[in-house]
């Protein structure tokens, strides 16, 4: 009995060791001593690489981070930095090139599709796992002799971290055949990653899609620099010292 007590507090005096060297690395996910937040610095952000047939704007946490800065043609991939905190909340409006009276494009002449896949160097990928809503649909039937298009107007709040997306349905995955993606996609890593949309890859034009990450993917455990703004980080710059 008294062995078993021994091993069990030399189990907990190796995780308390174990513990407090973690909380010298840079990624430990600990702050310095004193309840002081270090200032981040760019080994702390991860890479977020998305690519949309055609175009999209994306939400994380609340706040707008990435905005594809080509609307329709050509297809090209967005990269940014990102400082990642957990749970995270990822929310994107994705586009189809249409017309909004419509739902066509090229004068009219076409329906085109579209496609939406993401990876960010923490390991989150997009998959059937994020949920999915289409605004916007069309032409109804596939007819474009009399095409039509219905709308739903933008929930109000639908990036915000607390937004209520229960009523959504799971987004459905697409193969790459299916999507048919240009160049850029395939210069980029997007190994473990779905093309998503909602159930019409041809007739729903505006789709949203949320997701959680409880925790990083990769089990990093990355400092949580939210309220930065709040707080006297460590290290003050020296009076005159630009930084
Ligand atoms: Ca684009
Ligand atoms: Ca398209």
């Amino acid at each position: 009995m008294k062995n078993l007590l021994n091993i069990a507090l030399a189990a907990i005096a190796l995780l308390v060791g174990i513990r407090a060297v973690e909380g010298l690395g840079p990624n430990s996910g600990q702050q310095p001593p004193g309840g002081r937040i270090r200032k981040p610095q760019m080994n702390d952000t991860i890479k977020a690489s998305m690519y949309a047939d055609n175009n999209f704007m994306l939400y994380v946490n609340g706040e707008l981070v990435a905005v594809d800065s080509i609307s329709f043609v050509p297809h090209n991939v967005i990269t940014v930095d990102l400082l990642p905190a957990y749970p995270m909340t990822i929310a994107v409006m994705a586009r189809d090139n249409a017309d909004p009276k419509t739902g066509m494009e090229y004068a009219n002449t076409n329906i085109g599709d579209a496609g939406f896949i993401l990876k960010f160097g923490d390991g989150t990928v997009t998959s059937s796992a994020w949920k999915a809503k289409s605004i916007f649909h069309g032409p109804v039937d596939r007819d474009t002799k009399n095409p039509r298009v219905t709308t739903e107007p933008l929930p109000e709040n639908w990036f915000a971290v607390d937004f209520d997306d229960s009523s959504w349905k799971q987004a459905n995955e697409y193969s790459e055949e299916e999507v048919d993606p240009k160049q850029p996609y395939f210069d980029t890593d997007f190994s473990g990653a779905k093309f998503i949309w909602s159930d019409d890859i041809a007739l729903d034009n505006t789709v949203l899609f949320r997701h959680v990450v409880a925790a990083p993917p990769d089990g990093v455990q990355r400092p949580d620099f939210r309220n930065l703004n709040n707080v006297v980080p460590d290290s003050p710059p020296k009076k005159g010292k630009k930084r």
